[in-house]
């Protein structure tokens, strides 16, 4: 088949719109709840096909991406979302970066950046509809493959977040790198910030045209940042992105979520930054969250992911407990943050059927 004239507009009817519904505040029968990272290593079967194929391949593969965004979707029927297989490195990628996921470490980026000089080495302006077609194909397949059955969410990284990775390399503990950019190289940083603001919201635009139902921008390192710095370098790309996405969609405009994990000082600033959905992590109370947010975006998460090892019978009560606290109107249940590793499948379907049962 050739992917890039697949029709757009034939995509399977959509038979689930609890997720679409819940994040632009209309009533639902039920609570709808997916994971974060609920394609991954917890799922033998990923495992067992990752065993055969390096992961960007499979990101670059979009019938490879599309089969790990299904698995999930065939074990559990009661989630009601989807989110392409991918990674938010693929943006660095895109930029020139070389990106590598080691196996038991995480993703590496074995030539950083190291000082402002190294931004004349990344590929600027990008044609994301190029470098990034692999994504919008795999997006356009996974819509027809999925028959209708949930709606399908795109991501991407916001901008400070994949700046960290670009400095620091990798995964880092304290990111005092990126951070010491922000103090040493403020108009350096704020460059770096714009560009990584431009390719995001092509990227957005993109996937929504090739048929993203949703869009999530993961700010993941928001918790090492404080209001101060947020508010300076974070903030204003979020809400550049927003603006962006939803004035080249025009009539075509999905809902967006955002999710800062850590950002519990920001939830104000976040709720009026142009999203229809906040995320929050598992540190913030729900009723402070909706205090904070007010009543015109819907709030998602919340549960420890580390809930998951309690045993069935204190899972399904302390996510009953969750959903008191969010109430039924303007929420989409999650976890606080991804799903670790070593986690049991099985505690993920007493957390969705917790939800469902509410
Ligand atoms: O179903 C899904 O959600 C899978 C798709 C997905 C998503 C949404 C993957 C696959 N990665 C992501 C987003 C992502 N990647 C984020 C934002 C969400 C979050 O905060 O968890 C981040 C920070 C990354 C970067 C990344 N990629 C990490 C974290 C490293 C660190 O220490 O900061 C890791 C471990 C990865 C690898 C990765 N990405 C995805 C998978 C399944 C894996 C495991 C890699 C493997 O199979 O070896």
């Amino acid at each position: 088949t050739d992917l890039h004239t697949m029709g757009q507009h034939d995509f399977p009817e959509l038979k689930n719109d609890r997720l679409l519904k819940a994040a632009k505040g209309e009533a639902v029968d039920k609570i709808p709840v997916w994971i974060m990272r609920q394609a991954g290593r917890y799922l033998p079967e990923f495992r067992e096909f990752r065993s055969k194929h390096d992961f960007f391949k499979i990101c670059q593969t979009p019938e490879l991406a599309c089969e790990i965004t299904l698995q999930p979707i065939d074990r559990f029927p009661e989630l009601d979302a989807s989110i392409i297989f991918s990674d938010i490195l693929v943006i660095p990628q895109a930029l020139g970066m070389t990106v590598e996921m080691r196996p038991g470490v995480g993703p590496v980026l074995p030539e950083p950046l190291v000082s402002p000089e190294d931004l004349a080495r990344l590929k600027f302006p990008v044609d994301v509809s190029k470098e990034l077609s692999y994504v919008m194909e795999a997006i356009t397949l996974t819509r027809h493959k999925l028959r209708g059955r949930v709606p399908l969410i795109g991501f991407s990284g916001a901008p400070w977040t994949l700046m960290g990775y670009m400095i620091e390399g990798g995964g880092s503990k304290t990111m005092s790198k990126s951070k010491k950019w922000l103090y040493e190289h403020p108009a350096e940083s704020k460059k770096l910030l714009s560009i990584l603001t431009s390719v995001v919201s092509d990227y957005l635009v993109g996937q929504a045209k090739a048929g993203a139902q949703l869009l999530q921008v993961f700010e993941s390192n928001a918790e090492y940042l404080g209001p101060e710095l947020f508010n300076e370098f974070a903030l204003p790309c979020i809400r550049d992105i927003s603006e962006k996405v939803k004035r080249e969609l025009g009539d075509d405009k999905v809902p967006m979520t955002i999710f800062a994990k850590g950002a519990h000082y920001s939830l104000e600033e976040l709720a009026q930054s142009g999203y229809e959905v906040v995320g929050i992590d598992w540190t913030v109370d729900p009723s402070l969250a909706r205090l904070k947010v007010g009543s015109n975006v819907t709030l998602q998460g919340n549960l420890d992911p580390c809930a998951l090892y309690a045993d069935n019978e204190q899972l399904a009560q302390r996510t009953h407990q969750m959903v008191d606290k969010f109430g039924k109107q303007r929420y989409i249940a999650n976890l606080g943050h991804g799903i670790y590793p070593d986690m049991d499948p099985a505690k993920v379907e007493v957390f969705l059927k917790a939800i469902h049962s509410h």
